[in-house]
């Protein structure tokens, strides 16, 4: 009878135990320690997010690829491991492009992974669902492009992925995973053995000796020296070699944007307030991490002043020297062996710089911050930039542990000068390309991955890129605190159009209320029209830790057009109006 007769045997690929596509991205990435993924789930990757999150990856869903993107860049940033974007196919892609451009732009490792279509139709152009050929589009805007068609592949393509992003001068990469690859099943023994766990994915790369000594005689050789710490300082992590480089040297130092902290701002050798002076009176520069483009006027012309200057350069991308100015010791390397060999070579004892050249940097820096002071203390309602930030300088001081995510004009470049560091890797910002839109981006990629509490200062425009992104924000109950700095426009809220009923196209709905949008979202808003609002307000947040969005009303005619870059802002001699 049926129901007594012996089941038949199963076949043997039945007892074989199987993986997929699916699956093995999951390991590959996992074995390699990355355990976060930033993105936004559809077709073909949906599967995959969920069975990501079920295998212990956390699965972080905004509502637009670009600013997982940039959640991943930053991340990237402050962790030396590649962030991880996951998009969907063409429109997704492309939303996550320029994040990985401003990954690659900024040296930030990064990997974006998308789905895609069918190869055999996409290559045809016989046009299939979101038809794109991303891997030829990515090429040019990364650092590294693969695509993988075979399940057995994914652990070496996952491997090369890793180490282009993080080896050498870190960057973008594009991982190009079709749709067909997700189900490919494979013998899960098989499959296990594909992985690649990747061994020193970023190897130190040590200078020469006579490298170090050349540098050090030029060095030795300067009556006025300065220290120029870039980004790439703060991201190699060799804040304690670089904090005693500094000391022994006794030369004055002026940090970058995102180098805020790598040393404190409050420092003694610190330049930060003196920025002109050092740059135009200087005789020998010394760039750690550093490159000499726009944000340090290419090396030359006025800012530089007119005495010759002898640069030096620390940098892990060869092709960095020489790009704007003769450098004449460059030091090759990653800056941890750099630094740590120029402090083997300096010996025991290192003559201090000239007094008079120190003197002079101190007595300059603490003139600007007097004149500053009194500015910073007015309570003035609407508020003015100096007033809000000179609360938000306080706040930052008292709580050196924030993360400082800051964009906008007026915004940024005020925001930037008045709000001092304390510790590394706690300022963040619009980068190289001085880009809007990295805020909430960055906001979510920094609680996520530090646990620290984010303050975020904005421009009302800044803040319109990414601010849908504070139902991410109020969804994962971060620990982010917003504050927008609401002129109602872009610069300034005073432009007037005179020849139709159409707003000027600087401006935005006057009055607008920001606050209401997180209230939308469970978050606390709250509308602060003096610093000593301000302040209460932000206390109560970074206190709480519950996502908090701040509208801080500032007069409309505070700012300047461009902020400090003005200079770069071309403007017709011969309007018709
Ligand atoms: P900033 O904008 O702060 O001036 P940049 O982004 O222009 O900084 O420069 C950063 C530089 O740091 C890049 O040229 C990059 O190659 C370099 N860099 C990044 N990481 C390292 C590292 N670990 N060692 C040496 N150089 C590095
Ligand atoms: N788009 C992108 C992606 N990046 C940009 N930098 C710009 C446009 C141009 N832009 C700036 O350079 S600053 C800025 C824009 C639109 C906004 C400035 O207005 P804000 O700041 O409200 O953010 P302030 O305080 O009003 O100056
Ligand atoms: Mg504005």
């Amino acid at each position: 009878m049926a129901e007594t007769a012996a089941k038949p045997k199963p076949a043997p690929e039945a007892e074989q135990d199987l993986t997929d596509g699916f699956n093995l991205v999951i390991d590959a990435l996992k074995l390699n320690g990355l355990t976060t993924i930033y993105g936004v789930p559809g077709i073909p990757i949906t599967d995959f997010g969920r069975m990501a999150q079920a295998a212990g990856i956390r699965v972080i869903s905004f509502r637009h690829e670009q600013n997982a993107g940039y959640a991943a860049s930053i991340a990237g940033f402050l962790t030396k491991k590649p962030g991880v974007c996951l998009t969907v196919s063409a429109p997704g892609f492309l939303n996550g492009l320029t994040a990985l451009a401003h990954a690659t732009t900024n040296c930030f490792p990064m990997i974006l992974i998308s789905g895609s279509s069918e190869r055999e139709i996409v290559d045809l152009q016989q046009g299939d669902y979101e038809e794109m050929d991303q891997l030829a589009i990515a090429k040019p805007l990364c650092k590294a492009a693969f695509r993988v068609l075979h399940a057995a592949d994914i652990g070496i393509g996952v491997a090369r992925a890793i180490r282009a992003a993080v080896s050498g001068r870190p960057g973008g990469v594009y991982l190009d995973l079709p749709a067909k690859l997700f189900g490919q099943v494979m013998d899960a023994e098989a499959g296990k053995k594909s992985l690649v766990k990747v061994i020193d994915a970023a190897p130190a790369q040590i200078p020469a000796p006579d490298v170090i000594k050349r540098a050090l005689d030029v060095l030795k050789g300067a009556k006025k020296p300065l220290i120029i710490l870039g980004k790439g300082a703060a991201y190699a992590q060799a804040d304690d070699a670089i904090r005693t480089f500094v000391e022994k040297s006794g030369i004055p130092f002026l940090p970058m944007s995102m180098a805020k902290g790598l040393l404190p701002d409050t420092h003694p050798q610190c330049a930060g307030a003196a920025r002109s002076t050092v740059l135009k009176d200087s005789d020998v520069v010394m760039l750690i991490g550093a490159r000499l483009n726009w944000l340090l006027s290419h090396g030359k012309g006025k800012a530089w002043g007119d005495a010759p200057k002898k640069f030096i350069q620390i940098d892990i991308e060869p092709k960095e020297m020489d790009s704007n100015v003769e450098i004449v010791a460059p030091v090759v390397g990653d800056i941890g062996s750099c630094v740590s060999a120029l402090l083997q070579g300096m010996g025991a004892k290192w003559p201090s710089p000239q007094a008079d050249w120190v003197n002079a940097v101190t007595s300059k820096r603490e003139e600007n911050i007097a004149k500053m002071a009194p500015r910073l203390m007015n309570n003035n309602s609407p508020m003015d930039y100096h007033g809000a930030l000179g609360v938000l300088r306080t706040i930052v001081k008292e709580r050196p542990d924030a993360i400082l995510v800051n964009e906008g004009a007026n915004t940024l470049d005020l925001a930037r000068g008045i709000i001092d560091m304390y510790q590394p890797r706690k300022r963040l910002d619009v980068g190289t390309w001085g880009i809007m839109g990295i805020g909430m981006g960055y906001a979510v990629g920094a609680a996520i991955e530090t646990g620290k509490p984010v303050l975020c200062v904005e421009g009302d425009s800044a803040f319109g890129f990414s601010g849908m992104e504070v139902e991410t924000i109020c969804r994962y109950k971060l620990p982010v605190c917003i504050v927008i700095f609401n002129n109602d426009g872009i610069y300034r809220g005073t432009d007037v159009n005179t020849v139709s009923s159409d707003p000027a196209p600087t401006v935005f709905v006057k009055g607008s209320r920001y606050d209401k949008m997180i209230e939308a979202f469970g978050g606390v808003g709250v509308n602060a029209t003096s610093p000593d609002e301000l302040k209460r307000a932000v206390n109560a947040a970074m206190d709480s830790g519950k996502p908090t969005l701040i509208n801080a009303v500032l007069d409309p005619a505070a700012g300047s057009e461009s902020g400090r870059i003005g200079n770069l802002n071309p403007q017709s001699k011969i309007r018709k109006n």
